[in-house]
């Protein structure tokens, strides 16, 4: 049988949903042109809440599966044999996106009532074409610190005569530049499944010599340099055990280090326009993100660099300001100064952000939120700005 993998759809991810809408939708639609059944491990809606907008964009994907008559060659049974009644053969978990409290119904289990597809959650399911088998079992996405436990807990089995896949939506040790203690290693995965597949990671990439697959996302949600890298599925073929790479068209992100020494303003913007023209020569409206290193003429703060570029060509334009020179000395004495006043970390961050904000004369509605969303990640920091949409 053949398996096409979708990963970390994003739907409805508000820095560009159309993008999501558009690199998710072709990924699934050509997934499952070549593959018999399609599993999907998680943050397939970016939000715990996705609106009635967002939900239609999925559903008239599945709709559209079913109008063409895909799938039907399928049959699906539970663990204990018994036929299941499902529309499509597709399988899914939920992911770290789609996670909500307690008793409350999250947008995976919602779509699930449709009976589109299966949530493999805690279970396994098993789908057969003529006389293959091939079962799916999965974990739905669980804070980090549970992941062990929660393996240990559900404890996922193989069975005999059939292909069995194990499915989750984590972070590993072994894909993390720091290793934390909390995380999974390879060493957790329940043993003897003939395929691991994991969600969560936005980077495609593979190991354990082919039996551990991470498809990526279909979409840019952080600026990272990985990002750059291409969009896509997998399909994978359960009968020579291979996996194939399609990458799907996806929007081009660039980035681009320049560095300075005694620069002028001028000749900082200067670089910059340049160096955009070029990125936008090669590239089809493509997000771009320049980060500026160096120091500048003295005198100058780096604050004095204006960073709003814009391009016709260009989908977005970031410039990341890494200038050093005055900051890290001034922001060594600021902090030092509120170190006198704040003993909290926490406190003495709020503080500096606020002078920053002074010194680039930003307004804000809400100073808080902001603090909050830097402190998740600076891309989080980020999304926020454009959130709210301050001039
Ligand atoms: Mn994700």
């Amino acid at each position: 049988m053949i398996i096409g993998i979708v990963s970390d759809t994003h739907f409805g991810y508000s820095r560009w949903p159309e993008d999501a809408l558009k690199q998710g939708r072709e990924a699934i639609l050509k997934a499952a042109e070549e593959a018999d059944v399609l599993l999907i491990p998680g943050d397939i809606f970016d939000k715990e809440k996705p609106s009635i907008d967002i939900i239609s964009q999925l559903l008239n994907i599945l709709l559209e599966l079913e109008d063409r008559g895909w799938g039907k060659n399928i049959n699906v049974y539970d663990d204990q044999g018994e036929k299941i009644n499902c529309r499509l053969p597709i399988a899914v978990i939920r992911g770290t996106h789609e996670r909500v409290e307690k008793n409350k119904t999250d947008p995976i289990e919602f779509v699930t009532l449709t009976k589109y597809w299966i949530n493999v959650h805690n279970k396994g399911i098993v789908f057969e074409k003529e006389n293959e088998k091939l079962r799916i079992f999965g974990m739905g996405g669980v804070p980090e610190d549970l992941a062990k436990e929660s393996i240990r807990y559900i404890d996922p089995k193989p069975k005999p005569n059939m292909f069995n896949m194990f499915v989750l939506h984590q972070t590993f040790n072994e894909l993390i530049p720091i290793h934390k203690e909390e995380f999974l290693c390879y060493e957790n995965l329940p043993k003897n499944f003939d395929l691991y597949v994991n969600g969560h990671i936005h980077k495609q990439m593979c190991d354990l010599d082919g039996k551990f697959i991470i498809p990526g996302s279909t979409v840019i949600t952080q600026l990272k340099p990985e990002e750059q890298d291409p969009k896509g599925y997998i399909l994978y073929d359960t009968e020579r055990k291979t996996h194939e790479f399609r990458e799907i068209n996806s929007r081009p992100f660039v980035i681009k280090k320049l560095k300075f020494e005694n620069a002028k303003v001028e000749e900082v913007k200067e670089k910059i326009e340049n160096e955009i023209q070029e990125i936008v020569n090669q590239h089809n409206f493509p997000i771009i993100r320049i980060i500026i290193q160096g120091n500048l003429v003295k005198g100058l703060k780096p604050t004095d660099i204006i960073l709003n570029f814009s391009h016709p060509n260009a989908f977005k334009i970031y410039v990341d300001n890494q200038f050093e020179g005055q900051t890290i000395e001034s922001t060594i004495n600021k902090v030092k100064d509120i170190k006198k006043e704040f003993k909290d970390p926490k406190k003495i961050g709020y503080s500096i952000l606020l002078e920053k904000l002074k010194d680039i004369d930003f307004k804000f509605k809400n100073i808080d939120e902001l603090f909050e969303s830097i402190g998740e990640s600076v891309d989080k920091g980020l999304e926020y700005v454009e959130e709210t949409n301050l001039d």
